[in-house]
């Protein structure tokens, strides 16, 4: 036989998952193992990710998984930018402070009075966001705990490290830091030395499919799995293992890769680091094989959840397909709101703050959860749009094909209307991009699969798919779109 059993540790903003992949020539399935809440926590000096319930979570999950039979190997991705220290014993030093934390826009300022923005894009080609690792770091700098860090593991590489003991970060995750240099391809010695950091801080790269190290003792007993048993580096940044997993046959694709962010551009054999895409804050994050990963952050489902959020603190959330089928009733294009607007960024109540972005505007807020549905929903697919066609200017491509992968990609109403957008059809699916993705890493690095385009093919082939084509008033959707511009 020439399939194997795979553990993907998948943990999102809001869930973390241990999923089982079974892969080999032909064969890719998936079974979700465990499913845990991420819950993260308010301290008196700021939000932080409670990553040692994820670590439980993660065990848990792993040794579900293994009740199941033989894993081959373990592989770890997550979001990007956040980091724990560790002191020089090893040991996490406080608990990792959560990207929508208000600390980071003093750290930008520190930064930015250093090293131009012009600089840091022409080095690391990385889209302004104000939780970038860099930005962190300099709001971190201030803290008595600074003076002992001796080592940065990102969110994915400090798990790694509690099951493995070893050390390392992984390249498409260091690629969202700002200290990555996207054209050399490593860390970026200048803009660590200009910033006054410890080089000696930021550990080896490795890449994915590398080894990162094997269970320990206490760990493999606890899982009751053997110690010998492999953890694989995979793609740990998420979107990077989601978009490894789009299931485009050819080129002139682009992506969406749509949960609590929607992560929409291109992929490109090299950065683009122009004075234009500066501008357009597009990012040039490293992807699978060296490849760049052209795209912009749009805040995504994150607007729909945290709507959900407060209306169910109200008793009034009715349900995600109650909503789904208002959202469909309502009248369209009723209210844009721009969905790129930092005040959506923090969490808190984001039916207020769409009211006063409306209001600001000179639009009528909504009357009913399902206006505000239907507004997020046209709204981030007015940004879809806007963003893909922004990305193939500024890349010189054509597009003929919009892959919609990730949870959002469930959402019909979301995929339609990003087709009708953009007048390109779409492919929506598999929901479980990111899972897939940091999967095939792992049959590859045991030779069980090709290249990129084999994986691709394989998911292409053995994943359900829906497909849209455009519909619906064209003139409308651009008569929307100039008014994205003015939200
Ligand atoms: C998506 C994601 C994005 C990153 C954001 C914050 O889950 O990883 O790619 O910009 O989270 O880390």
């Amino acid at each position: 036989r020439s399939d194997a059993a795979f553990a993907a540790v998948d943990l999102g903003a809001t869930s973390g998952r241990v999923i089982t992949g079974l892969a080999g020539p032909g064969r890719l399935e998936l079974t979700e193992a465990h499913r845990f809440a991420n819950t993260p926590v308010r301290l008196p000096d700021g939000l932080r990710w409670d990553v040692l319930a994820l670590y439980q979570g993660m065990l848990e999950g792993l040794r579900t998984a293994a009740r199941g039979g033989p894993i081959a190997s373990i592989g770890i991705d997550t979001w990007a930018v956040d980091y724990g220290l560790l002191d020089a014993d090893g040991a996490l030093i406080g608990l990792p402070f959560h990207y929508r934390d208000g600390r980071n826009g003093r750290g930008a300022e520190q930064v930015l009075a250093v090293c131009g923005a012009q600089e840091l894009y022409a080095v690391s080609g990385l889209q302004h966001l104000p939780f970038n690792t860099v930005f962190q770091l300099a709001a971190h700098r201030a803290s008595a705990q600074w003076g002992a860090a001796r080592t940065l593991l990102l969110i994915p590489d400090l798990l790694t490290h509690w099951l493995t003991g070893v050390v390392g970060v992984e390249i498409t995750n260091a690629s969202t830091t700002g200290l990555f240099d996207a054209s050399a391809g490593g860390w970026s010695d200048a803009l660590i030395g200009r910033l006054g950091l410890e080089r000696s801080l930021f550990p080896p790269l490795r890449e994915p499919g590398d080894p990162a190290g094997t269970l320990l003792p206490h760990v493999a007993e606890y899982m009751g799995l053997p110690a010998a048993t492999p953890v694989t580096a995979v793609a740990s940044h998420d979107t990077a293992s989601a978009v490894a997993a789009v299931p485009a046959t050819g080129p002139g694709f682009a992506y969406v890769s749509c949960g609590t962010w929607s992560l929409a551009g291109l992929e490109l054999p090299a950065p683009v680091l122009t004075e234009e895409s500066r501008a357009a804050n597009f990012t040039n994050e490293r992807g699978v094989d060296g490849t760049v990963r052209y795209l912009r952050n749009i805040m995504g489902m994150w607007l729909l959840e945290e709507c959900r959020r407060t209306w169910g603190r109200r008793g009034e959330d009715p349900g995600l397909a109650a909503l789904l089928a208002e959202a469909a009733r309502a009248r369209p294009f009723a209210a844009v709101i721009d969905p790129d607007d930092g005040v959506f960024l923090s969490p808190g109540d984001m039916p207020s703050r769409i009211d006063a972005c409306l209001v600001e505007t000179g639009q009528v807020a909504p009357d009913s959860p399902g206006g505000y549905v239907r507004c997020v929903l046209e709204s981030l697919a007015l940004a879809h749009r806007r963003t893909l066609r922004e990305a193939a200017g500024l890349a010189g491509r054509e597009l003929n094909r919009i892959h919609l992968v990730g949870g959002g990609s469930r959402n019909e109403l979301l995929c339609q209307w990003t087709a009708d957008a953009t007048g390109l059809p779409l492919t929506a699916g598999p929901a479980e991009a990111t899972a897939l993705g940091n999967i095939l890493v792992q049959a590859r690095a045991r030779g069980l699969v090709g290249d990129l385009m084999d994986m691709r093919q394989l998911v292409a082939r053995t994943q359900e798919l829906r497909h849209y084509t455009p519909q619906g008033d064209q003139q409308a959707w651009d008569r929307a779109a100039a008014r994205l511009e003015q939200a």
